[in-house]
């Protein structure tokens, strides 16, 4: 199957991070920013910016693009290359949706065991500032990762 490209985004707002608890589908009972797959003829950003509304209800102008990551599956279902934003301030209301229960972390308090495990990896770097790219090879459970090479790089 061909890789999908997908979008993640989190909202940062020193000292705290939206989350959003997925309701349903592929990550489900999991902790994770807000995203998924492009439209036809939409660019990354543009859709960051409207999953971000779909499923949290709120309206962002800027985003940074943070990093890019390559998730690799052995029966390749789950492959997706996930373009990483941040955001800051937004407008609109932070509302629940179908897909997601959206909740404020303390940047100290992140949920790390009821998230992809990946994320344990490039968040620091995110919450640094730090723009990085990767690859991440999962086993079939998705529990345990296989290697995961994640670096800094500002040119991604
Ligand atoms: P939908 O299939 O719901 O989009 N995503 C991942 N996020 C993290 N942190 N780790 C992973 O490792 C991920 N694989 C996918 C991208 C899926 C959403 O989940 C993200 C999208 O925001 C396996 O349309």
């Amino acid at each position: 199957m061909a890789k999908k490209i997908t979008t993640l985004c989190i909202v940062h707002q020193h000292p705290r991070i939206l989350l959003g608890m997925k309701k349903r589908g592929f990550g489900a009972g999991k902790w994770n920013g807000f995203g998924g797959k492009l439209l036809e003829g939409e660019t990354p950003e543009q859709a960051a910016k409207r999953e971000l509304q779909e499923e949290a209800g709120i309206i962002v102008s800027d985003l940074e693009r943070m990093g890019v990551i390559d998730f690799i599956w052995p029966d390749g279902e789950g492959d997706q290359e996930v373009h990483i934003f941040k955001a800051g301030n937004y407008a609109s209301k932070i509302r629940e949706s179908e897909e997601m229960l959206p909740l404020w972390f303390h940047v100290d308090e992140i949920p790390f065991e009821s998230m992809w495990p990946d994320d344990k990896y490039w968040l620091p770097l995110f919450l640094e500032g730090k723009k990085f790219s990767g690859q991440c090879f999962f086993d079939e459970s998705g529990v345990k990762i296989k290697k995961i090479f994640i670096e800094e790089n500002e040119n991604f």
